[in-house]
């Protein structure tokens, strides 16, 4: 079968409207995925300090530090052990904001505000 050169435009175009609306879903579902906070534990400091996450999302802390380094949620959400050099996870299972700090250095803290899953 041999398009006319008007109908091979059009089978085109219609191509091109399909892949694009593919593209849309598909970057949509990416941006549905829950993500990963990642946080740094350095210098007796959570870094960054204030944090935006929904709920399904992770935070995974890094301490970079030389000693152990607890992150404790203040309303005991999560009190996540940190050795030296390695990394811990929490799964956000709730929405609200959460003040967590090191129970060793009371001063060293942060703050996750855990929004409602995307839609
Ligand atoms: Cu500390």
């Amino acid at each position: 079968m041999t398009l006319r050169p008007a109908r091979a435009e059009a089978a085109y175009k219609t191509n091109t409207a399909a892949i694009a609306i593919a593209a849309v879903v598909l970057l949509s579902a990416i941006q549905a995925r829950a993500e990963t906070i990642r946080i740094e534990v350095k210098s007796l400091a959570f870094s960054p300090a204030q944090g935006t996450a929904h709920v399904g999302d992770m935070i995974e802390w890094a301490n970079a530090d030389f000693i152990a380094r607890p992150a404790t949620a203040k309303n005991h959400d999560w009190d996540v052990q940190l050795p030296p050099n390695k990394t811990a996870r929490v799964a956000l299972k709730k929405a609200g904001t959460v003040d967590y700090f090191c129970r060793f250095h009371p001063n060293m803290t942060g703050t996750v505000t855990v929004e409602e899953k995307k839609h």
